[in-house]
């Protein structure tokens, strides 16, 4: 687009200050970029305000696709020399905004267009939404107000679209507001329960120049319930009460506090999946994630001989729980979110508190919480850990490998400061078992939205604020499907993400739910790909591990090699036990009524006299 001004206009702009967003964009190409935690002020249009606005946030990336409304912002992003990452389909800005939250501990920022790329990026908000996960989404909105016309290019109910997958939505109306509304969008994302925020600026508003000055919003109040919080320590202070801490995402930021806790407790820890990584899974006091029937076999043995759960930041979610199959403790529950505490346990005392104010104010009472150290507790939880690794360690798979075997290799040719995202395969149950996570934010998964695919576009995006860490994915074939395409970005951006994919040519986990229930399976079978070519086309490069044997080497191969790598694993999921789907279909089956359980008998005993076999 070429715009032709004549000399009376030229003059007539500068008279006006409209191109001192130029100049101001000019300078900065010389000047410093306006630094994290500072103002945003000067006279600019609204699109340099929202970039400085980002830097000030601390922001490293932002992902996403322009269009015609945000062409003006992505411009202004290059010279302002903040980080972009241009990807292929907005539902993995959305994951790989995910990506770079759950690495960094701070919000991902994508940007999208109105219509599609807010449809598009919908689902991987959700997982944001449902997981915690800070996230500030930029919406470039049809113009609105006096410059609102009907028929405008993607002119879908964007706030409306946004506001059922996030905490909230700011719908932007002059431009002078951009830079507040869009730190209110940080401070709520990072407030209480973490979560997407999503922000609307109609575009008109990128154009206008205005003068700014925004300093950093007030931090809001942390909150701390005293009473409920002395009314658990008196229960905590019982010494011959056994208690056992249950640990999730809201510990994450606090584990040497959580570790001490623990250690003065003498009690065992069990975290929830989004928890793994909050203690070291090698301390001594660590039994895994879990405690039912579904976490790892430390955990429910030692679990069974607790008096008291210490629930910190977690929410016991389906997922976590395998259809809340939980077993019944008395629980105190802490949570930063209200609406948590007693949505699924019913405690003994809610403490409305930020774990890590908690597990604080617990260390300043040392005194009367401190028991003598547990030998035998200790020792037992060692013992159950090794009898656990050889359990795992048993091969299943006769003619591919054995998923619990890649997890395991996995586990001993990784750094502890590898980041591991596990999308959602059958492998994620066996990944959340037996791989020991050493480190805080460093093992991944999309818990609660459970979205196929997400763990490619999450790679990707940690690895580009992450140089220098290994990444690394465990993909299934049928979430591989759902993004694949987006691995060329990681091979157009040399980001060396290595790309494991679980072949086993199936929804494996859908059959292993079918199954036993219909005694056939239904649409489950996927292609036969030829991942080589695939890897070609899509410049990344490639390997096969086809059996145990080759395992280690293949995974020490790959990760050797510099760039991206695709890596298929032929695997054979076998009779492989998962202790996942047994304790879920064993909560699923009591709580299904004499005549459900009568009709489900009558169908599979009809079946099972059918020879016909009716896979797929
Ligand atoms: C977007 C989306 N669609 C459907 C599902 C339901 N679902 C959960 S796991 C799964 C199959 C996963 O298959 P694959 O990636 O091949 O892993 P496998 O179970 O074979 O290890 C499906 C269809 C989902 N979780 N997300
Ligand atoms: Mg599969």
């Amino acid at each position: 687009m070429s715009i032709e001004l004549s000399r009376r206009e030229v003059l007539q702009a500068v008279a006006a200050g409209c191109v001192v967003g130029m100049t101001a964009d000019l300078a900065r190409g010389h000047g410093e970029p306006p630094g994290p935690g500072g103002c945003v002020s000067g006279t600019m249009t609204g699109a340099q305000a929202l970039v400085d606005t980002l830097l000030t946030e601390g922001v490293e990336c932002v992902y996403g696709i322009p269009g015609a409304q945000d062409n003006e912002l992505w411009d202004s992003m290059k010279s302002r020399g903040l980080g972009y990452l241009l990807c292929t389909h907005e539902f993995s800005a959305a994951c790989m905004a995910d990506g770079y939250a759950r690495t960094k501990g701070k919000p991902g920022v994508l940007c999208v267009v109105p219509g599609p790329g807010v449809t598009n990026c919908l689902t991987g908000i959700g997982e944001a939404l449902l997981d915690s996960i800070p996230m500030v989404v930029i919406v470039t909105d049809i113009a609105q107000g006096d410059k609102y016309r009907p028929y405008q290019l993607h002119a879908l109910p964007n706030v409306a679209l946004l506001q059922p997958v996030t905490k909230c939505v700011l719908a932007v109306q002059e431009a002078c507001q951009i830079p507040a509304m869009v730190r209110q969008a940080f401070c709520l994302a990072r407030s209480g329960e973490p979560g997407p925020v999503g922000v609307v600026i109609p575009f008109p508003l990128y154009i206008q120049t205005a003068k700014f000055s925004c300093p950093p919003p007030c931090l809001p109040e942390v909150p701390f319930d005293e009473a409920a919080f002395q009314r658990a320590l008196s229960m905590l202070s019982n010494r011959r009460c056994r208690v056992g801490i249950y640990a999730g995402l809201g510990c994450m930021d606090y584990g040497p506090a959580l570790a001490q806790v623990a250690e003065l407790l003498q009690a065992p820890v069990a975290t929830s999946v989004s928890g793994k990584g909050c203690i070291p899974e090698n301390h001594p006091l660590a039994v895994g994630w879990g405690y039912g029937g579904q976490g790892t076999r430390t955990a429910e043995k030692v679990f069974k001989d607790v008096d008291l759960v210490l629930a910190i930041g977690v929410r016991y979610s389906e997922v976590s729980t395998a259809s809340y199959a939980i077993p019944s403790h008395p629980v105190i529950q802490v949570d930063i979110n209200r609406d948590n505490l007693g949505a699924i346990v019913k405690p003994c005392v809610c403490v409305h508190a930020d774990a890590g104010v908690f597990l604080g104010k617990l260390l300043e009472n040392e005194a009367c919480l401190r028991r003598p150290c547990n030998g035998k507790l200790i020792g037992e939880i060692g013992a159950l850990r090794r009898v656990d690794y050889q359990k795992n360690s048993e091969v299943y798979a006769t003619c591919g490998v054995d998923p619990m075997q890649l997890v395991l290799a996995l586990r001993r040719c990784l750094c502890p400061e590898a980041l591991l995202f596990v999308d959602v395969t059958a492998a994620e149950h066996w990944a959340a078992e037996a791989f020991h996570v050493c480190l805080p934010r460093t093992y991944f998964n999309p818990t609660d939205n459970q979205v196929m695919g997400w763990s490619i576009g999450a790679s990707i995006g940690a690895q580009r604020v992450n140089p220098g860490r290994t990444v690394v994915t465990i993909t299934g074939d049928g979430c591989f499907l759902m993004s694949a395409m987006e691995i060329s970005t990681a091979a157009r951006e040399c980001l060396p993400v290595k790309f494991f994919v679980i072949d086993d040519q199936a929804y494996h986990i859908m059959q292993v739910l079918q199954k036993p229930a219909y005694l056939r399976t239904t649409a489950t079978i996927l292609a036969r790909l030829d991942y080589g070519a695939l890897a070609r086309g899509l410049g990344v490069g490639y390997q096969e591990i086809l059996s145990n044997d080759c395992l280690e080497a293949g995974i020490r191969g790959a990760l050797e090699c510099p760039g991206p790598m695709l890596v298929r694993v032929a695997v054979d999921y076998g009779k492989r036990p998962m202790r996942w789907t047994e304790a879920a279909k064993k909560q699923y089956t009591k709580e299904l009524t004499t005549q459900q359980k009568a009709r489900f008998l009558a169908r599979i005993g009809a079946r099972a006299v059918h020879v016909r076999k009716e896979n797929d």
